[in-house]
């Protein structure tokens, strides 16, 4: 690295604005104009992040479900994973620098305390559909390149395809975008393999984001073996009143779907593809029933747990499966999986990287989040005992199926359908039945404006207000008087409010219940 080339690189990028933008839950996200500066600079720090461990990074310029207006970036560890969370600081640290010397200046901390090597690196880029990615797409590939690195531009790409890639990249493994239709569609037909597809096909709402082109080219590969009519592919309208993250906060059918009929079996993807959730008309107005992430990860355990049961021998342990869930998991799906699938509940604070941790200490983690992002895990022993049964067992053929085509980088919707298509199918099962495992309880989400919401604190995993101080007592107190009623307050990872959620027995009891907690907040 040539301080000088790279002091100069640095000037084309400096932050006029003046705005510090910060790592958020998942990474930089805001109005796609203020975004250059810290999109270069993630280039910068994706390049050392590849230095420091040897293999190969990924960044995607996303703003998920988001206005189209906005945009952000995605940063992808070798594993495949999000960045390490160790190196948050370096990001903010680096978005915050004034000009290119404060730039330069922390580059060289970064080396020096991280006793990184220097060298070449290559990362892996990718954006979503928006139309500010090209400029910001220029915008890491000069950061990368400026560290003397090697910037892959991978294209339009879902947010899960990428950390897909980088994870097959870094194992040695074919990781082009062909591999992984080929990986997830092979797996697909293999665990579908003698079970009947059913009558109906399967609607989906694509949120005119990046996800429709891409399942569709899955789709194609599957016909008929998968039988999907996409809807909301345009170039116009990302998220606009369509996409997993309008399914779950309105609770009412997506643009483009009035004609469909009740029953009928839908599913919904936000702007990136990387949340899921399933969702059925319900009368003749616009309301639907909704299968969010919690369902969806109960369903998972089930398929898993019908497989691996045939695994149980008395000479081995029973391989351990666990569900991890955050504090927004409706009560009636954990109380499910802990009383009907005796199966173990960890609860972590919101964000992938949170729940994916918890999720790898079981052979089989399964985490969502009732937003419908979310995936299932296999552990390395698992996978190895599965191999050594191999062909004469059905299950364990399944099982090797299932790992092949669930993407184990990060949530992914493509994946998703393919999990959850598969599992009602070798069920038998419609969405009736899906539904019938349990009822939800009824509940409300809420968002307060607040002056500042890093005065709101919490503890075990959000489920605790430590300050300021009396707010948790006044919520314990709402939430006593609340049938059936659980509530708790988080500061956003994302946007400049404090969340507040409840349920209760009834509708209007966890509406008031909510109403209730926001005017403590306030
Ligand atoms: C991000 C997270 C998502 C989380 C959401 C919470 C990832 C990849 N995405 O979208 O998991 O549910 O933030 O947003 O981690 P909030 O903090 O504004 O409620
Ligand atoms: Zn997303």
């Amino acid at each position: 690295m040539d301080l000088g080339t790279l002091k100069e690189s640095c000037s084309q990028y400096n932050n006029p604005s003046k705005v510090k933008l910060t790592y958020g839950t998942a990474g930089f996200r805001a109005e796609a104009s203020l975004l250059p500066s810290t999109v270069y600079r993630c280039g910068l720090l994706m390049a050392l992040r590849a230095l420091k461990t040897g293999g190969v990074t990924g960044l995607v310029v996303t703003a998920s479900h988001n206005p189209v207006e906005d945009n952000g970036v995605k940063l992808v560890d070798p594993t495949g994973y999000m960045l390490d969370q160790a190196w948050e600081a370096w990001a903010n640290k680096l978005a915050a620098a004034d000009d290119e010397d404060g730039t330069c200046a922390v580059v060289q901390e970064l080396f020096q305390v991280e006793d990184i090597p220097y060298g070449s690196s290559t990362v892996m880029l990718a954006h979503d559909t928006r139309p500010s990615a090209d400029a910001l797409v220029k915008a890491a590939a000069a950061g990368v390149a400026a560290m003397g690195s090697l910037p892959i531009a991978c294209g339009q790409l879902t947010t899960p395809q990428l950390h897909w890639m980088v994870r097959q990249c870094n194992a040695g493994l074919k990781h082009k975008e062909k591999a992984y239709y080929e990986a997830l569609a092979t797996g697909y037909a293999r665990l579908v393999s003698g079970h009947p597809a059913p009558s109906e096909g399967l609607i989906v709402d694509c949120a005119n984001g990046v996800g429709a082109a891409k399942l569709q080219v899955l789709a194609d590969r599957l016909a008929p073996g998968l039988s999907a009519e996409l809807r909301n592919t345009g170039a116009e309208g990302l998220n606009d009143c369509c996409g997993a993250d309008f399914l779950q906060k309105e609770r009412r059918l997506p643009a483009g779907f009035q004609d469909v009929p009740e029953g009928a079996r839908c599913a919904s993807l936000d702007g990136d593809a990387d949340r899921l959730v399933y969702f059925q008309r319900r009368g003749a107005a616009d309301e639907v029933h909704l299968f969010d992430g919690d369902r969806i990860a109960v369903l998972a355990a089930l398929l898993v747990m019908d497989l691996l049961r045939s695994l149980i021998t008395a000479e081995q342990p029973p391989p351990t499966v666990g569900i991890v869930q955050t504090a927004y998991a409706n009560g009636a799906s954990t109380a499910y999986i802990e009383e009907k699938l005796k199966c173990e509940v960890r609860v972590t604070p919101t964000g992938v990287k949170h729940l994916h941790a918890a999720a790898e200490e079981f052979d089989v983690g399964i985490y969502f989040e009732a937003n419908g992002h979310g995936t299932v895990l296999f552990s390395a022993a698992l996978v190895q005992r599965l191999h050594e049964l191999g062909d004469d067992s059905g299950p364990a053929k399944a099982l090797l199926a299932l790992v092949d085509m669930v993407n184990q980088a990060v949530g992914d919707a493509l994946s998703g359908v393919l999990l959850v298509e598969a599992a009602l199918r070798r069920k038998k099962w419609g969405l009736p039945e899906w539904a019938a495992l349990y009822t939800d309880l009824p509940s409300r989400q809420l968002k307060v404006k607040v002056a500042d919401r890093s005065v709101v604190t919490t503890s075990h995993a959000e489920t605790r207000v430590e300050s300021p101080s009396g707010l948790q007592q006044l919520i314990d107190s709402a939430v006593a008087a609340a049938p059936s009623g659980r509530a708790f307050v988080r500061p956003s990872g994302t946007e400049d409010v404090v969340r507040v959620y409840a349920e209760a027995a009834t509708q209007s009891a966890a509406d008031d219940l909510a109403r209730l907690v926001a005017r403590h907040v306030h």
